[in-house]
């Protein structure tokens, strides 16, 4: 049976400034995951830099940190069975033009650059990127007890 698990979604400050925050929450609602944590953050350079640290090495990397560190970025932690692959699914490629209609990239984004939405890799990824940013979890402890899920 497929797992409850978390991931770590953040609208970068493309998608903040172009006022797709609301677009972009109500697909994951409408699919059927659950948000359990949301804050709005000017993410520091040092963070930023430990969020990219596999990109490290780089050449985009300096712009990378320029980039989502230009203005507030909404982080949000969702909740659900298999949401870790679904999110990275109804997101789409990194490459915007190369995203499928239909997924948040292929609709909303033309540059890599610029491509409005971050989703963690893995389960392991979602939980270390839930943790790494302790005000986000610090809402869970006032988030109601979901709804029973009867299959
Ligand atoms: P993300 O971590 O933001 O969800 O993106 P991703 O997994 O789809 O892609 P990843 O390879 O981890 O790259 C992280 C972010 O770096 C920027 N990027 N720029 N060639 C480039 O200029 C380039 N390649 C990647 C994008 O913002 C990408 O989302």
């Amino acid at each position: 049976m497929e797992e409850v698990e978390e991931t770590y979604i953040m609208i970068k400050p493309d998608g903040v400034q172009r006022g797709l925050v609301g677009e972009i929450i109500s697909i994951f609602e409408k699919k059927g995951f659950k948000l359990t944590g949301l804050k709005l953050f000017q993410c520091p350079k040092e963070l930023a830099e430990e969020h990219y640290k596999d990109l490290q090495s780089k050449s985009f990397f300096p712009k990378l940190i320029d980039y989502i560190t230009s203005g507030p970025v909404v982080c949000m932690a969702w909740e659900g069975i298999g949401v870790v692959a679904s999110a990275r699914k109804l997101i789409g490629a990194t490459n915007p033009l190369n995203a499928e209609p239909g997924t948040i990239r292929g609709d909303l984004a033309v540059q890599t650059g610029r491509n409005v939405v971050h989703g963690s890799d893995s389960p392991e990824n979602g939980k270390r990127e839930i943790d790494d940013n302790t005000a986000l979890r610090l809402h869970f402890g006032v988030i109601t007890p979901s709804v029973e899920i009867v299959i």
